[in-house]
């Protein structure tokens, strides 16, 4: 395939932007070459600068669950501009989308609309720590709830440790209150509190992990984080940006029957468009300002363009329910890479939980950051780019998910499958 227009555009965007994104995530660091730029999307597809397309398991990281340009989603969007695209005033339709979202969500009775998930992270941790007047956050290594100072921490020296910042401009304050624990560990959840108990404000979590690629949490590690957080009365978090209306209409806490105190989307409930939720028990909600002293603000938050493209997606999800659908297509892509791996004798782990999976180049389960950290992260490379040359295009890490959406057909499952088989029958990836 040739990418030579991709190639000069990324010439001409690295003067422009630090590394030539927006995003880290985009720059292809974690497999080597160049980002491919786009110019269009449709259904399951993007269409890149030189013309290629190629079938998208990124989907935007997520947001893209029906597929990209969705006729009802871009005809709702087009007909909110064309009323103006912010008013810094309330509207209506926040109150519309706000009540999709409380129908769909267990845990949420209240939301505040915000523009991004980080910002729904950052919030959701004020408000824990406002709410309890206590100080320490508990989050998990491998566990990514946007580039939020207090939470851009890495492994300290033991396991239940008061974390080190892992980014140049965040300072040891900004971290002093942050405690890192390993995912899938109740005894260390247990640790922890026995520990700090009353010191911990919150805990932050996500259910179904994407950020290291996908791993799921396993319900004796959701049962634990429950029950301790209310044992000792600190805020359970769910961050369900990622997992939120993807692994089922009301997220991972509908899926697996565990009710967090509050909960952080972002992605498929703005339809594409910047938009983030914090919500939850509407007596720890009510402690926002201007309900209660705990400050956040934000000049597009709510606004019309993000909450028209969140409502229509929203409405779609609920009245097409594509969830079965979902399930059966993720279901013959994760089986059909294992047996594909399988066949060419190569070590593999299959993480999946509805619409969202990984490959791991891992000879065992990965189960927590470290585990996922072991993997063969060289092979993963060599399988990106095979697929990528064959009209596939994947998350650019082996610590990132990939997702389906409803405009994916079986048949284009078992094209990606045909290919993946060419890719390791080549032999670049049994070396
Ligand atoms: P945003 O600020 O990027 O909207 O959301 C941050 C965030 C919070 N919580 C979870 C569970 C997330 O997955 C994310 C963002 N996910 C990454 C992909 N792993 C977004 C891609 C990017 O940063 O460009």
């Amino acid at each position: 395939m040739s990418r030579d227009l991709s190639r000069a555009a990324f010439a001409r965007a690295k003067t422009l932007l630090p590394g030539g994104v927006n995003s880290p995530a985009r720059a292809f660091g974690g497999v080597g070459g160049e980002p491919v730029f786009f110019r269009r999307a449709e259904g399951p597809f993007l269409f890149d600068l030189d013309g290629n397309r190629y079938l998208d398991y990124v989907l935007s990281w997520g947001p893209m669950i029906l597929g990209h340009a969705h006729p009802e989603v871009i005809a709702a969007v087009e007909d909110a501009a064309r009323k103006g695209t912010s008013f810094g005033a309330p509207t209506e339709a926040e109150s519309e989308l706000a009540e999709l979202i409380i129908d769909a969500v267990p845990s949420v009775e209240k939301v505040r609309l915000v523009n991004s998930g980080t910002e729904a992270a950052m919030s959701a941790v004020r408000l824990a720590r406002g709410f309890t007047g206590r100080p320490l956050i508990v989050k998990f290594a491998g566990n990514y709830h946007g580039h939020v100072d207090s939470l851009l921490v890495a492994a300290g020296s033991s396991a239940a440790t008061l974390g080190v910042p892992n980014s140049p401009g965040v300072t040891e304050g900004a971290v002093r209150d942050t405690l890192l624990l390993r995912y899938n560990d109740p005894a260390g959840v247990e640790e922890a509190f026995q520990r700090y108990g009353s010191r911990i404000a919150g805990v932050i979590v996500e259910p179904v992990a994407g950020n290291m690629g996908c791993v799921v949490g396993r319900p004796e590690f959701l049962s634990a984080l429950r029950g301790q957080t209310e044992r000792h009365g600190a805020v359970l978090i769910f961050d369900e940006v990622m997992s939120g209306f993807r692994v089922a209409y009301g997220g991972a806490q509908a899926r697996f029957g565990v009710t967090p105190d509050l909960t952080v989307l972002g992605k498929i409930v703005g339809g594409g468009l910047p938009l983030g939720v914090y919500g939850g028990r509407r007596e720890i909600m009510d402690h926002v300002l201007p309900a209660g002293k705990v400050f956040q603000a934000g000049t597009l938050s709510g606004n019309p363009l993000a909450t028209a493209a969140g409502i229509a997606t929203l409405k779609i999800l609920r009245d097409t329910d594509p969830y079965p659908a979902l399930e059966r297509i993720s279901q013959r892509l994760a089986s059909g890479l294992e047996a594909a791996a399988a066949a060419a004798g190569v070590p593999h782990h299959v993480g999946v939980c509805g619409a969202m999976l990984t490959l791991f180049f891992s000879p065992r389960p990965v189960t927590d950051w470290d585990s996922a950290a072991a993997c063969d992260v060289k092979r993963f490379a060599r399988y990106f780019w095979g697929l990528i040359e064959r009209g596939v295009y994947l998350p650019c890490s082996q610590f990132e998910a990939l997702f389906l959406s409803a405009a994916h057909t079986t048949a284009q499952i078992d094209a990606t499958l045909a290919a993946a088989g060419e890719v390791f029958r080549d032999g670049a990836l049994c070396e």
